[in-house]
């Protein structure tokens, strides 16, 4: 299934790859005439995400002409998330994909992705990333010296826990919840009334493990890539936040390059979008299924009022910290 939408972004991409190319013959740049980058990745090779970031990779290679290599490095090769996006900094790094959660720790006002319940549903989510409120928040990467070129899916965060399922915010109590570095997200488990503890991705299975935590959140994708269901089996459906995915680089990286490859980079970066969102759908019912199949415990909510309601005053709270991100949102909301 995954590599019959593959296939088809291709064939869309090759098209659009032979009128670029073209150009890209006539024009001519002062900048240098090849570069080789590195794009860190933090999920396996067949994550939706690294197969938009090889997709990517291989495009930009071919309608470069070859002037520009990226190799993905996944698993977490070159560090945790949070490493990484230091490593960027420094300029070892030059491409990231990273969860928009863990933005708010370099570009504090990436913080507003973590404000709980700020999106409808999937429609007012893209609606927001592929408006002037999505472009705005890319462009805010310039504090950390980056240059946002993409979203990608990462559908709606939910809870996780071993032992007694969570049905209300209150069986949260007593329950230590392992959240990403840098985002708000600690404070929406602590209002939930459970306690959070931050922690690096790669560290979550072992910590549910051997108890340091009892669980934590996350979309269905990443619960099942990494094993998570093995050692807390019941996932309640409460999707307290949407949080992006985001594809970067670093701005002197950009700099090697004429005006016309960071044009390219940049289209590239956008189309490899379409191409992540539709492997994101397949991924989504398939890890459905896995988790059925583990027989692990999911707890649909008729009703996520009362998880809405435990976050309220934070929500209100923090949009009134980031005004202009929740206006933004607002105004994606009417485009439904
Ligand atoms: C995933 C995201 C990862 C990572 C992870 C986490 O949804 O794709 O990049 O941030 O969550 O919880 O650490």
């Amino acid at each position: 299934m995954r590599s019959a939408a593959l296939r088809r972004m291709t064939t869309v991409a090759l098209a659009a790859t032979l009128g670029l190319g073209l150009a890209a013959c006539g024009g001519g740049g002062g900048a240098q005439e090849s570069v080789s980058w590195r794009l860190a990745e933090t999920h396996p090779g067949d994550y939706p995400t690294t197969q938009a970031d090889k997709w990517f990779a291989e495009e930009l290679s071919k309608r470069s002409d070859g002037r520009i290599t990226v190799e993905v490095y996944p698993d977490a090769q070159l560090g945790e998330e949070r490493d990484v996006l230091e490593q960027m900094q420094l300029g070892s790094v030059e491409l990231n994909r990273t969860n928009a959660n863990l933005v708010g720790e370099f570009v504090p006002s990436w913080k507003a992705y973590g404000i709980p319940y700020a999106f409808e549903g999937e429609e007012h989510f893209w609606n927001f990333l592929q408006g002037e409120g999505g472009q705005a928040k890319l462009d805010e990467l310039s504090e950390m010296g980056a240059v946002g070129l993409a979203y990608y899916d990462s559908g709606a965060r939910s809870l996780y826990t071993n032992g007694k399922p969570i049905e209300k915010p209150d069986d949260l109590a007593g329950r230590n919840i392992r959240v990403q570095p840098g985002s708000i997200t600690a404070e929406v488990v602590e209002e939930f009334g459970g306690s959070a503890t931050t922690m690096d991705f790669g560290e979550v299975y072992s910590g549910i493990e051997t108890g340091v935590i009892d669980g934590a959140e996350n979309n269905l994708p990443s619960y099942v890539s990494t094993r998570h269901y093995e050692v807390a089996d019941n996932l309640t459906l409460n999707e307290h936040q949407r949080v992006p995915e985001v594809l970067m680089i670093s701005q002197s990286a950009m700099d090697q390059l004429s005006e016309q490859d960071q044009q390219l980079v940049r289209e590239v970066a956008k189309e490899s979008t379409e191409v992540q969102r539709e492997l994101w759908q397949e991924e989504v019912a398939e890890s459905r299924k896995t988790l059925e199949d583990a027989g692990v415990t999911i707890t649909e909510l008729d009703d996520k009022k009362p998880f809405e309601d435990a976050v309220a005053g934070l929500k209100e709270r923090y949009a009134g910290q980031y005004g202009e991100f929740m206006d933004a949102v607002e105004a994606a909301k009417k485009q439904q």
